[in-house]
């Protein structure tokens, strides 16, 4: 891939001055708009990662950035220690958007993963009368939840909890999409289990689909038993898979619902739990917390960027179009393609690594052709566009998509 010494400037400043954590496509972004980003050279591309998801509206949303602005010029920040005029207004339409009693405001994703296994812990302890420090969570293989040292306590990966120990105790592994593994750990841990948390479809283990009923099961086994089916919908949350939230596609409501990324549009870091007053109201002032949590500026982008998700359709526009996008990239005619998964516009291409050409080389392909998306773990494809695309757009980033197939080989 060919590299300007302009983005080649920009790359060496991040190698030399910042710590080693990521290893980025070799793309320099400057700007963005709807679904599209353009680099410091002033190519374009089809943004197909939407920031993990977080830029479900779309790139710098005219609204969405109105509401911040507007905002900013006012009062951006006046911790928990006061009460400020965004925050309420704020909680009473995103419980209201969601359906449930109460919300509890953070920042970044893991953070809200926190805020939900405290709670949970809270809730075992206090409601369900689980004896002082002997509640389990139980969590489900190949999960991604966050960074935290709890959370990769809980990790799955290697390169996640590798060297980051000792762990938090607590937690019960079990396989996904193994309805059989939860009866099991229930029939024999129950009495102790507070929670079952997980992702309704695993993001960063490759955008892994569970068979059709299998968190309804789960949701049933929870109720049978008095645990709490925790949904961390961080990623496949806010309209990404076709329904506001993943839970919706099988009718069930998780007793807590973890939310983060596109709560804000992409624009802040703003996070968040649902719950009802039985939860929720187990943690009591003093008790759990954060300085920017629900902050002003957090409050009135979070609104505008629901109310742009329910004004623009986009839950029905991702549907629709995700139908579309496998239906077309299911043929794609090529040795590296095998076969592509998921739900709405949250997909991914699993890939046959051929010829010495890899996930990551058919990425590189795509970004000179003109569109940026982004492997996980080394065969998997992620294609997570803004949902504010419309057919034709997507119809021109599916032949890029073929063509990047079909050409590397
Ligand atoms: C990174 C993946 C996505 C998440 C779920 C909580 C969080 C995440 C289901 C934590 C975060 C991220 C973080 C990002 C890469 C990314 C990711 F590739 F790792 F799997 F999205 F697909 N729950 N996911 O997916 O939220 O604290 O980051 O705000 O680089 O770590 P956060």
């Amino acid at each position: 891939m060919n590299i300007s010494p302009k983005a080649q400037s920009y790359m060496d400043l991040e190698d030399k001055y910042g710590a080693h954590n990521y290893h980025p496509l070799p793309v320099v972004l400057s700007k963005g708009k709807g679904i599209y980003v353009w680099d410091v050279d002033g190519k374009r591309y089809f943004d197909f990662l939407s920031a993990y998801s977080a830029v479900n509206q779309g790139h710098c949303h005219p609204k969405i950035v109105q509401a911040l602005c507007d905002q900013a010029h006012d009062l951006c920040l006046t911790s928990r220690a006061f009460y400020n005029d965004c925050l309420g207004p704020y909680e009473k339409f995103a419980t209201e958007f969601f359906g449930y009693d109460k919300l509890l405001p953070m920042n970044s994703g893991a953070e809200a993963v926190e805020t939900a296994l405290k709670l949970a812990r809270r809730w075992g302890y206090i409601r369900k009368g689980i004896p002082e420090n002997e509640a389990l969570i139980i969590t489900c293989d190949g999960n991604f939840h966050g960074r935290t040292i709890t959370i990769v306590s809980i990790s799955t990966d290697p390169d996640s909890y590798s060297q980051y120990g000792p762990f938090t105790p607590g937690f019960v592994t079990i396989p996904y999409n193994d309805p059989k593994a939860l009866e099991q750990v229930l029939e024999e841990k129950g009495e102790r289990v507070a929670a079952l948390m997980l992702e309704p479809i695993q993001g960063e283990a490759g955008v892994y689909v569970p068979d059709d009923g299998y968190l309804k099961t789960c949701y049933d086994l929870c109720k049978k038993h008095n645990v709490l089916f925790v949904a961390d919908e961080v990623q496949t949350g806010i309209a990404r898979t076709g329904r506001m939230l993943c839970s919706d596609h099988e009718g069930i409501r998780p007793d807590m619902v973890i939310i983060g990324k596109a709560l804000s549009g992409g624009v802040l870091p703003v996070s968040a739990v649902l719950a009802d007053d039985e939860i929720m109201l187990t943690i009591k002032p003093g008790e759990h917390g954060s300085t920017f949590g629900g902050f002003p500026l957090a409050a009135k982008v979070a609104m505008a960027a629901l109310q742009v998700v329910k004004e623009e359709k986009l839950t029905e526009n991702a549907e629709r179009l995700g139908k579309i996008f496998r239906e077309e990239i299911s043929k794609i005619k090529s040795p590296l393609f095998k076969y592509v998964r998921g739900k709405g516009l949250l997909n991914a291409v699993v890939t046959e690594p051929t010829n010495g050409v890899e996930a990551w080389d058919i990425c590189l392909k795509m970004a000179e052709m003109g569109l940026i998306a982004k492997p996980t773990h080394k065969h998997i494809i992620r294609f997570a566009p803004p949902l504010v695309i419309n057919e034709q757009e997507l119809r021109e980033a599916i032949a890029i998509i073929k063509k990047a197939f079909e050409e590397i080989i």
